[in-house]
């Protein structure tokens, strides 16, 4: 039911409301209050010059989260498609920002270390992208779980990390794929032995305990047949998005004096947000997309 303002707080008889106002405005005729010297309470966050800005987000307490709503384990493609999506509305709706990486429940977006966007301020670009990508999450996820319900508003939590040179950026990119890579590996082999090996989780804990990637691998190889590196890329190596020119055809009916109605094909090229699934650790991938990084100087 919508109540009217006055009835949420609390409405404010005729003579308070009178002498509320001139008080706000402090000392009447003057271009500034007296108030306003609380504006130099506020600390400068600008972000040094020539770093790239690093924003990663990660989901709150989402251990209980992914039980609440019935998430696949070890993965839920749909949680990761709406991880994302939301990720894609970030990039969208925000300026500079040159690549995205996301796994599990977080997400790290890279603007680029020339970004003038907000004066750098540090606050400004962290908050604008946990906003952006908290709502996006809530308005797809009709997209992805269809009539199953959101439980309760999921929130993010947000930070900011500089790196001076490219080897820095991509060190920290690796680093989060790295991560990606060993928690699920570990988590495939302990849900296998759960799921398909009827261990208990107890049982499959011990069994993994002080195992080594290898260990790993042969145990799923083993005992499963399963071959780790064929499990989807999507889940091995997280989601890494990135600004490309993509070509689109299109077709339109034209109207062609004497000769009547025609469709005409034309292709224009896009600049559109694209989804990789393969490995940033190694120099491939920035061989084969060298506008990412912008240069050392
Ligand atoms: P935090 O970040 O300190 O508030 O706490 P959590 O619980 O978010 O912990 P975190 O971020 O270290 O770990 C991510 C959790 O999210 C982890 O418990 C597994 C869960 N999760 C993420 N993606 C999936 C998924 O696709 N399926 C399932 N079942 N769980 C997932
Ligand atoms: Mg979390
Ligand atoms: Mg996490």
């Amino acid at each position: 039911m919508l109540r009217p303002v006055s009835a949420l707080f609390g409405s404010l008889s005729k003579s308070k409301r009178h002498c509320s106002l001139p008080s706000a405005t402090g000392v009447s005729g003057m271009a500034k209050s007296k108030y306003e010297y609380v504006r130099d309470f506020e600390t400068d966050d600008t972000c040094l010059r020539n770093c790239y800005i690093v924003v990663r987000l990660d989901g709150r307490n989402f251990h209980k989260f992914a039980e609440l709503h019935n998430l696949s384990k070890p993965n839920d493609d749909r949680a990761l498609g709406l991880m994302s999506r939301s990720a894609r509305s970030v990039m969208e709706e925000l300026e500079d920002i040159a690549i995205a990486y996301g796994q599990s429940d977080e997400f790290s977006f890279v603007f680029k270390r020339s970004t003038n966007w907000f004066r750098r301020r540090a606050s400004k670009l962290m908050t604008h992208v946990a906003s952006q990508f908290s709502s996006s999450y809530v308005f797809y996820w009709k997209e992805y779980f269809g009539e199953q319900p959101l439980l309760y508003p999921p929130g993010f939590d947000g930070r900011v990390v500089l790196y001076p040179s490219n080897r820095n950026l991509r060190d920290y990119l690796s680093w989060r794929q790295a991560d990606c890579h060993i928690n699920n590996l570990y988590n495939t082999a302990f849900w296998t032995l759960v799921q398909k090996g009827g261990l208990s989780k107890t049982q499959a804990e011990e069994r993994l305990n002080g195992t080594l990637s290898a260990d790993k691998n042969e145990i799923l190889f083993s005992d499963f047949n399963i071959n780790y590196n064929n499990e989807s890329p999507l889940h091995r190596k997280g989601t890494t998005l990135i600004w490309e020119k993509v070509d689109e055809t299109s077709t339109k009916k034209i109207t062609v004096p004497k000769e009547g109605e025609k469709e005409i094909t034309f292709t224009r090229s896009r600049r559109k947000v694209t989804a990789h699934y393969s490995d940033i650790i190694g120099d491939c991938f920035w061989n084969e997309h060298p506008d990412i990084l912008e240069e050392d100087s």
